[in-house]
């Protein structure tokens, strides 16, 4: 799916007249390229941007590629992770995808959207796992819409600024888990950053290599699962004494960094969600709007 739209299909999208939708983009009130034949296109990322900045509700969403029936519900509340839950388990992706980019389009960050709406629903998902009450079909089929409802938001937020500073990050080698890492991105791209998740199961060495090679400001570690905790721990200090002095602070989080292990570790900042990375992160190289 293209991320760039004419201006027929956002008037569509939005219920204005093209004309309008062209006056709006001629203030610059929605940034627009041209294309070599003249005509304009706007970025998913930009229209959002306008309809969040406006308040405006959207009348047919599916024109911008969106869920149907999105943008037109009253502000989000704190039962949407209730509902977000049960379309989790259910399997209903529309209606999962509608609750977020909901969220999205009445002024939720990322990270808000992460710790408030997605994250309780997941624990939830755990609890139900481990006393048998949920298949594990129902678990993996949730994971997969959750990678989807993240690559969505991944597309809203757009890729950041060319000159922004760049951060990397993933999960360690024996450590499956996708999901934090994934979020991390998405909230540090919202802040700013050129950000990309380097994926799961990645060796000490590479990730030494990838800090050498690519000189990111931040990297970030999302940690659910340790094989050997003395070998980690080992191996933990170098990444961070090699990322340190080439000027990369190391942002953690994650069930397996423990109140027992930490303090054998030395790493920038420990997060417990992603509001903290969010504040953290804006710490570091503040959002200029
Ligand atoms: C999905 C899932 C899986 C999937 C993951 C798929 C994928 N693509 O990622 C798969 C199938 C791989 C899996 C496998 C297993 N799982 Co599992 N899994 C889960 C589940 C349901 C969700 C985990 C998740 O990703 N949550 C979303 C993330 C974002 O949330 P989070 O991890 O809680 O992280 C929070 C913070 O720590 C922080 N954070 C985390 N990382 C980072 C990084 C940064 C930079 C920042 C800022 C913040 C941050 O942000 C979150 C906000 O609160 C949990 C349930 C639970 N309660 O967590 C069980 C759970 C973690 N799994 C569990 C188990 C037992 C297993 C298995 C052993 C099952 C088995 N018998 O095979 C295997 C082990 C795999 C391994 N090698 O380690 C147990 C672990 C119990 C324990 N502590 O030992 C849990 C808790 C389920 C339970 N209640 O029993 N699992």
């Amino acid at each position: 799916m293209t991320d760039f739209f004419s201006p027929k299909e956002v008037a569509t999208a939005i219920g204005v007249s093209e004309s309008s939708l062209k006056r709006w983009v001629d203030k610059g009130l929605i940034p627009a390229e041209k294309t070599g034949g003249g005509h304009r296109r706007m970025s998913l990322d930009a229209v959002l941007k306008f309809l969040r900045e406006q308040g405006r509700a959207l009348s047919e969403p599916q024109a911008i590629g969106l869920p149907a029936e999105s943008g037109r519900r009253p502000p989000s509340n704190d039962s949407d992770h209730h509902e977000f839950l049960r379309f989790l388990l259910c399997g209903d992706e529309p209606s999962a995808r509608r609750i977020v980019m909901d969220a999205f389009l009445n002024g939720y960050s990322v990270a808000k959207i992460f710790d408030s709406i997605i994250l309780p629903g997941f624990s939830e998902i755990g609890n139900l796992w481990h006393c048998g009450t949920l298949e594990v079909y129902q678990e993996r089929r949730a994971c997969e819409i959750c990678s989807r409802v993240i690559h969505e938001l991944r597309r809203a937020v757009g890729s950041g600024p060319p000159d922004g500073p760049v951060a990397i990050g993933g999960t360690l080698d024996g450590d499956p888990y996708t999901i934090a890492s994934s979020m991390s991105e998405v909230v540090l791209r919202e802040c700013g950053w050129r950000a990309l998740s380097l994926g799961n199961m990645l060796p000490f060495n590479t990730l030494m290599k990838a800090v050498e090679i690519d000189r990111p400001r931040l990297m970030w570690l999302s940690v659910t699962s340790i094989r050997s905790p003395e070998q980690f721990v080992a191996n933990f200090n170098v990444l961070f004494d090699t990322a340190t002095s080439l000027g990369c602070v190391l942002v953690v989080g994650g069930q397996a960094l423990t109140a027992d292990i930490r303090p054998l570790l030395r790493y920038t900042t420990y997060c417990d969600n992603f509001r903290h990375l969010e504040a953290f992160s804006k710490t570091i190289i503040p959002r200029e709007n």
